[in-house]
């Protein structure tokens, strides 16, 4: 059975999510289903990081205890992707007691192994981004490289994982695969910084100064830090793990129990060095396969910043869904940002892909459906259909070999130039005119057929980027559910009931 575990990053529960988490979880979604449509039985995580400094401090920060905040952000979030049509499987928390279970069994066997040890860290630390830095990184001006913010200067017992021990692996194990990390452009950036020698790392905070986290199996002292216990989520909801169990639990190796190794991990290009250098490193040293591949792609950005919480530049892709819908919302991300680079929002963008949805595929269903309402009283003919053969052909092998290299802004371009090149066809063949001179009947039969047959084909291309409106598609076309790629191919559409619906893709004022 072909089977796929897809995962997004666990979101911080610091903050409501904005559009450049929906573009992540939709972009991993909108492959989910493809994925269920080409037949393979799919799990698709998703969830919320609930541990940590910036956790504790944004919570005392708004008089809440962390996990009230946590609480209330992951319900915020879950509703988010529950409006967005995310066909998520399993939600996760990372403050779930399976989660807390899964972390300390994964370090206790680290711990087993002699891979963590424990040293006096003395250096800078920068609380919005969770990580030390060095005196060089910091410069004379102590600010974090990452977020701009001041650092602050700590001393203190560290439990250290030996990191630097499987540098020439992990560098062997990118060269040997070179797909592992996807788009190249991010491959050679992490081949890059492992050209630099590899430190250990530090993966715990002492309590004195963090308590809002995972309690170190063998030290009460210490919590995990944040980033390893937010990237085991993949292994405890992959079910590999037993949560109560030690580390010699026998299910703790058995890939075939369970979801572990996932198919695809996806993220943003700002975490790509913990999910591919971190996190690859800790499942060797726990000896564990790693992920099979992983996408990092580029930001959203407004003017020339990246669109984030901390900048306060955010758009609410809700907000853009009362007016858009859920669909229009899925098709402006998917469609205007290129897999890998980085993609700036403008409301003039969005508009325009829209109108995209709206007059290209939107108006050739509404066409398409009138003419066999108003010519053959609402019946698909009994013809070949074979007016778009070729280009349906080419379309689907298209739209499959992007997909299934992850280009999925490459593959939704593909499936809305078969859609243009429908219009063309209606407005070649004159169906108006066809209709007019009773001995073009056949002709105008053919005519009908073909584009019930290319709206079929169609509904399949577009389902897993819109697929609310390509349910609703499919229904008008009298068919039960919307197809496969395979069965859009050679399914029967002669004798079917078309039914004219409410338009599909609305102006937003009406
Ligand atoms: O990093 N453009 O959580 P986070 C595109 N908890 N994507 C964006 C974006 C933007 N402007 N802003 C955010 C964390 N994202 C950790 C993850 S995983 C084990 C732990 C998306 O809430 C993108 O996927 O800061 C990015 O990687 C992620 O949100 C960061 O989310």
């Amino acid at each position: 059975m072909n089977r796929r575990y897809l995962t997004t990053p666990i979101y911080y529960a610091t903050g409501d999510p904005h559009l450049g988490h929906a573009y992540t979880t939709v972009l991993t979604d909108t492959l989910a289903r493809y994925y269920r449509q080409t037949g393979a039985e799919v799990r698709f995580l998703t969830g919320t990081d609930e541990h940590g400094q910036k956790m504790q401090e944004t919570a005392a920060k708004k008089g809440l205890a962390p996990i009230e905040l946590a609480d209330q952000m992951a319900k915020s979030f879950e509703a988010a992707w529950k409006d967005l049509n995310i066909s998520f499987d399993r939600f996760i928390r990372t403050t779930e007691p399976e989660h807390i279970g899964v972390v300390r069994a994964f370090l206790e066997r680290l711990w087993s192994k002699g891979q963590i040890y424990d040293d006096v860290y003395s250096g800078w630390y920068c609380v919005q981004e969770e990580r030390y830095w060095t005196e060089r990184e910091v410069g004379a001006d102590r600010i974090c490289p990452d977020c701009k913010r001041p650092v602050e200067f700590v001393e203190e017992k560290n439990y250290f994982f030996r990191m630097s021990d499987y540098q020439e692996r992990l560098i062997q194990h990118i060269e040997d695969h070179p797909d592992w990390i996807v788009p190249v452009t991010r491959r050679n950036e992490i081949l890059g910084f492992l050209k630099k020698p590899l430190q250990d790392l530090s993966i715990s905070r002492p309590k004195s100064r963090l308590s809002w986290g995972v309690t170190l199996p063998f030290d009460p002292d210490h919590v995990c830090y944040v980033w390893v216990d937010a990237l085991i989520n993949y292994v405890t909801a992959s079910g590999l793990l037993d949560p109560d169990g030690g580390p010699d639990q026998p299910g703790f190796t058995d890939p075939g129990n369970s979801w572990w190794p996932a198919s695809l991990h996806v993220m943003g290009k700002d975490i790509l060095t913990t999910h591919a250098v971190y996190w690859p490193t800790l499942l060797m040293a726990a000896g564990l396969p790693l992920p099979k591949q992983i996408l990092a792609h580029g930001w959203w950005v407004m003017g020339d910043q990246k669109m984030a919480k901390s900048v306060g530049n955010v758009v609410d892709p809700l907000a853009l869904r009362e007016d858009y819908g859920t669909d229009g919302v899925r098709w402006y991300l998917l469609r205007d940002m290129p897999t890998g680079s980085d993609a700036s929002y403008t409301p003039q963008r969005f508009q325009a892909r829209y109108d995209e949805l709206a007059n290209v595929l939107g108006n050739l269903a509404s066409r398409a459906i009138s003419m066999i309402v108003k010519y053959r009283d609402g019946i698909i003919p009994e013809a070949a259909g074979a007016g778009l053969d070729v280009e349906i052909e080419s379309t689907l092998s298209a739209v499959t070999e992007h997909m299934d290299a992850l280009r999925v802004h490459d593959a939704m371009a593909a499936a809305m130039d078969l859609a243009r090149t429908a219009n063309g066809y209606v407005d070649r063949r004159e169906p108006w005119a066809q209709a007019k001179d009773p001995s073009r009947a056949e002709d105008l039969d053919e005519t009908l057929a073909s584009l019930a047959r290319v709206l079929t084909v169609l509904t399949a291309l577009f389902l897993p980027a819109t697929p609310e409106k390509m349910t609703a598609l499919a229904s008008q076309l009298g068919l039960k559910s919307v197809p496969t790629f395979e069965e859009a191919r050679s399914i029967s559409l002669g004798g079917l009931r078309v039914e004219k619906g409410t338009p599909l893709f609305p102006r937003p004022d009406q």
